[in-house]
This record gives C-alpha cells, structure tokens and sequence, in this order.
C-alpha cells in the first residue's frame, strides 16, 4: 500500500522557540516500511497545506496516518483528513499519537465518516496489524489492539516487544535543517527511555504509558546516535537519567566512539540531585542545556501538581545545575486564579534568578487527573485553547487583564532569555549559525511580537468553532481514586513494568504522591 504520514502544522510555541522532528511518527512508519508498504512523510511544521493537498492528488496514497499528540492540533487534523477523503474515497484514514488515545471517540465523530480509526497507543505495535486488516479483512480491524471505529473498538493496546527493533524512519523527513532548539540549529531528536514512573496530577506521559518505564540499550542508541548529522540533540525522554547506571552506560560510549554533540534534556530537580555524578559526566561529553519542571513557587502549588519535592530541594537543584555551568530553563505554571500581584512576585523571582523560565497556563488536559478533578467550570471546549499559552479555565482577573499581565511577565521573561542566548559564550555560535544559513532562532526571535500578543490571544478566543472536546466526566471526590485508574491508554503492569532497580522504585516511591498501581 502507499501509506502517507502527516505530521500537523506549528503551534504558538513552535514558531518562537524550538520546532522538533516528529519521531514518535517516524518510528512508526519505519515499522510500515519493514513490513513492505510504500511510505512517505510530511511535516506540516515545515510544509505546507498546499505541500499536502498536492500530495494527495499526485500520489494517490491508499492510506493517510497523522499523528495527534497535542489537542490543539485536532481540528486542523479533522479539516485535513475529510478533504482528502473527498478527493480520495476509497482511501482509509487513520489518527493516532498521545492526544488522540485520549480523545479516540470524539474524534471519529468528528471526522463524519472521514476518520476511519484512531489507533490508540505506541503506533509501532499495530500499525502493521491495522494495515493488514485494512488490505484484507476489514471486518478484523475492530480486533486490532488500541483500534477504535465508528463500528466498534479493539482490545487494550498492545505495547512494542523491544524498544530496540525500530530504528525512526529519520530520512523520510524532508526538511531536517528546519529543527532546532534555540542555539541548538539545527537538532535531531533522540530517545534514551519511554515512560514515567511518577504521576503527577496535571500530566499525562504516565497515564499514557500506565505508570511504565522501560530502557533502550546503549548499543540501539548508539546506532541511532551514529546515524544522526546534527550537531545538536534533542533527548526526549520525560524524565532524563532517572538511574546513573543507564546515563553512564551511553555517556561513556559516546566519549570511547568520540561522537561530538551538543546535548538538551528535561529532568526533575530531585533526579538531579540524586544523581550529580552523570550529569557531570555528561556536561563533559556535550550537555549544553537541561529544563527543570519546577512548577509553582510556593509548596501549596506544588502539592497541587504532586510533585512532591519540597521547594528547597527545587532550588539546591538549580544551585547545582547552575554550578555545572549548563544553561538551565525552568517551567513555571500560571494558575488562572493569578492577580495582578501574584504576576508581580513572579517577575521579580524570576529576574532575580540566573534561569531561563518559561511560563505556561495550568490547563486540564484529557488523560490526566486534574482533567476529572478540577471543579472549576470550563469556560472553552475550542481545541486549538488547549496549548497551554491560552487560559481555558475561569480567570479571576477580567480575561484581557490576565492575558496583558501573562505577556508582561513573558517579555521581562523573553529579554531575560535573549541576553542568555546571546550572551557572550554564545555570540560566536550564533555568528556561526548564520554563516551556515541556520536561521531558525534569528526569525524565532523575530517572530516573538507577532506570535505573543494580547489582542491576538483575546481573538483567538472570539474564533468560530466547529469541534469541541467533549466534557469531563463529572465524579465525587470518592470516585476519584477509582476513575484515575481508567485514565490508563496501555495497561499497568505494576512493577514488573518499570526497568528500574529496588533502590530507584523506593526513590520514586517517597516522591510521588498517588496511590496508583
Ligand atoms: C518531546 C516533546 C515535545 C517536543 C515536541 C516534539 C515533537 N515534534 O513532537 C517539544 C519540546 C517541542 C514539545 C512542546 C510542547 N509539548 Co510536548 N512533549 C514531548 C514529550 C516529552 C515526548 C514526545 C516524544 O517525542 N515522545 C517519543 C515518541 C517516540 O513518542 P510519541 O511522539 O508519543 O509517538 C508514539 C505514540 O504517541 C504513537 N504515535 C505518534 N504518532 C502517531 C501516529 C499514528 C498514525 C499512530 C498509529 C501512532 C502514533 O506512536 C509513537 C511511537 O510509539 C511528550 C510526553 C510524552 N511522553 O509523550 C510531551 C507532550 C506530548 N507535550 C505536551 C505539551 C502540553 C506540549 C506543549 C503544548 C507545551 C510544553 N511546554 O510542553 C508544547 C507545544 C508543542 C508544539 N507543537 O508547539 C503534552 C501533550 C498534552 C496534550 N494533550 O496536548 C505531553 C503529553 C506532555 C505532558 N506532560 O502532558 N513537546
Ligand atoms: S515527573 Fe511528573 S510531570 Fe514529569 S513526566 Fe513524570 S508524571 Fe509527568
């Protein structure tokens, strides 16, 4: 078959700070590609609809696979899948990814009979089973694990045997050199480990993957490092070095091949501390930034998210990390109950400290507990609300004012994140940079006014819409225990789940907070 897969278009965040490979899609279709299949790929983050359209009606695919892991982007999938179910009728169209596991009915209602199925979960264990149903039986594919038509729905998602069996598909994408991250430009993505054993209440990475964590060899990494032109290197993994052994492991492979890269990773404070000596190790062998999620200010808000790691911990990390001399950016969550005066100490901790720190708006996403938990009403179902620069939960400031203070404290943020971009230590980088024809974080940094404005964001909320996500299931308190276990897309297997040793278990253990399995 001639299988298209369809990456969707850029989000607020895309066109400022950091535009990604999308590897989850890669990989799975390299696992179309094993099987025999015809496959190519198409990024909207760095093409174009018109890219699209002409795809269709030139190539003919029989089969189009997009990949939904952010609810924003669900609308523009639904618009894009039913015209090309207009111009092709015959061909099957499939929606898979993180957000669309979540959302898996409502959007095959959505797409009026133009979304044949979402398959839910990791895409590499059943594509291949969904494009032989699809080729052959198609009364089999409502046996297909995670598959969910308007007909009926599959078993539990199956998940992928051996992490190590795939390699992404990394040539399939036609426009490598439009990735970056910041000074990273270009950079490829890379993945060291899947899952999360926490499980904090406003994320869903864990209730994805049911409380799983597994590892992929050294030598797999090593292969798929080896394969990798760009100089900078996106880890993916939602908690990077959660076990020294692991770090160590690939760490010192990469020194004995010599491989020379310049590294980006996502960690908690508490892992950092635990486990100074890899991240040592790796800022000789090419780390160059680490993103902290530290959350909220204060401990009531960190109770909130569960992340249980008292403040002063939080900040001995920073202390530490500042001290391997890495840049280090943190992650700050807005609450919308925010006044005029909680945005003010907010500015002022943030200028005080070294960090770059970013600021999102907490916001209930389907497939985490805040998302039954919360009982504030929600004052949007728009879709495209749902990426964590809008507020879709009741402000307690008039909307317009909370917006205008969000954005100041985002541009004090913005000029604070410039003056580290282009500090000294990296002006010659940049100067570099531009010398290659890499201007992605140059028109990044243009782009900030036109993408981060409050009119703008007000507007955005004004705009007509077609979808809406469907409502939260209503629960009491005491129901909320039970339901938070069905939030799980794979299931858990407990401990037998998670490749990590009784010392690590008992670590995660005395720092999360829930009661699930
Ligand atoms: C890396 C990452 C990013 C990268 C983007 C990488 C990219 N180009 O896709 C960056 C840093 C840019 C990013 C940004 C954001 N992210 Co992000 N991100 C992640 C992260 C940590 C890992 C994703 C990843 O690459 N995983 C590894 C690959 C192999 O897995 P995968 O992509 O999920 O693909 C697998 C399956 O989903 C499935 N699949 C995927 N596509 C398809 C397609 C088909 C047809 C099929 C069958 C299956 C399938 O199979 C794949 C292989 O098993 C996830 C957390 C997580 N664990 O998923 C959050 C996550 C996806 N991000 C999230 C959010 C909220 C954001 C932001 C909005 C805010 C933020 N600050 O994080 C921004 C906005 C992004 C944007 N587009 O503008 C949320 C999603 C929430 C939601 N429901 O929409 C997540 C789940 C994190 C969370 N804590 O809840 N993100
Ligand atoms: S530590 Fe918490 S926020 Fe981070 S990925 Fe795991 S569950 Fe999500």
């Amino acid at each position: 078959m001639k299988i298209l897969f369809v990456h969707p278009g850029p989000l607020l965040y895309t066109n400022v700070f950091l535009r990604l490979e999308p590897l989850g899609l890669e990989l799975v279709a390299e696992a179309a590609r094993r099987a025999g299949h015809s496959v190519r790929l198409l990024d909207l983050q760095v093409e174009s609809h018109a890219d699209y359209h002409r795809m269709i009606a030139e190539w003919h695919p029989d089969f189009i696979a997009f990949s939904c892991n952010y609810l924003a982007n669900v609308p523009e999938i639904v618009d894009l899948a039913k015209a090309a179910k207009l111009s092709l009728p015959r061909s099957f169209i499939c929606v898979g990814g993180h957000s669309a596991s979540f959302t898996a009915n409502a959007i095959v209602e959505h797409g009026e009979g133009a979304i044949d199925c979402v398959l839910k979960g990791e895409g590499e264990a059943s594509i291949v089973k969904l494009l032989e149903a699809v080729a052959g039986d198609r009364g089999a594919i409502t046996k297909v694990p995670g598959a969910v038509t308007s007909d009926g729905e599959g078993p539990r998602p199956a998940f992928v045997e051996h992490l190590d069996d795939i390699r992404p598909a990394r040539d399939l994408v036609r426009k490598r050199h439009k990735y970056f991250i910041g000074v990273l430009d270009p950079c490829a993505s890379i993945e060291f480990s899947r899952g999360c054993p926490w499980d904090c209440s406003f994320c869903s990475a864990w209730t994805f993957y049911g409380r799983s964590y597994r590892l992929l060899s050294p030598e797999r990494v090593m292969e798929d490092l080896a394969s990798i032109r760009e100089r900078g290197v996106f880890i993916v993994d939602d908690v990077a070095f959660i076990q020294q052994r692991h770090g160590f492991a690939i760490g010192e492979a990469i020194a004995r091949k010599g491989i020379r890269k310049n590294f980006y990773l996502e960690t908690r404070g508490d892992v950092l501390l635990r486990n100074k000596e890899v991240l040592q190790f790796w800022k000789k062998i090419g780390l160059t930034y680490i993103f902290l999620g530290i959350e909220a200010l204060d401990e009531d808000g960190l109770q909130k998210f569960r992340k249980r790691i008292p403040l002063g911990r939080n900040f001995e990390a920073l202390e530490f990390a500042r001290s391997l001399g890495i840049g280090v950016a943190i992650n700050i969550i807005a609450d919308p109950d925010w006044d005029e005066d909680r945005f003010r100490v907010v500015r002022e901790w943030c200028m005080n400290v070294p960090e770059v720190v970013n600021i999102s708006i907490n916001t209930p996403y389907p497939g985490t507990e805040t998302w039954i938990t919360e009982q504030r009403r929600l004052q949007t179902r728009d879709y495209r609300l749902f990426d964590i620069q809008h507020a879709v939960l009741p402000t307690k400031l008039p909307l317009a004012a909370f917006y205008r203070e969000l954005l100041r404290t985002q541009r004090v943020l913005y000029r604070k994140h410039m003056a580290w971009w282009t500090m000294p230590a990296f002006a010659g980088v940049l100067a570099r940079l531009l010398l290659r024809g890499q201007t992605n974080f140059l028109r990044g940094i243009m782009n900030y006014s036109k993408v981060y404005n409050a009119e703008k964001m007000l507007a955005d909320h004004a705009r007509p819409v077609h979808y809406e996500l469907p409502l939260p299931p209503r629960v009491a308190t005491n129901e909320r225990q039970a339901k938070s276990s069905q939030l799980y897309i794979h299931a858990p297997r407990g401990r037998a789940g998670r490749s990590i040793d009784d010392s690590t278990e008992r670590f995660v253990e005395a720092t999360r907070m829930g009661a699930s399995t």
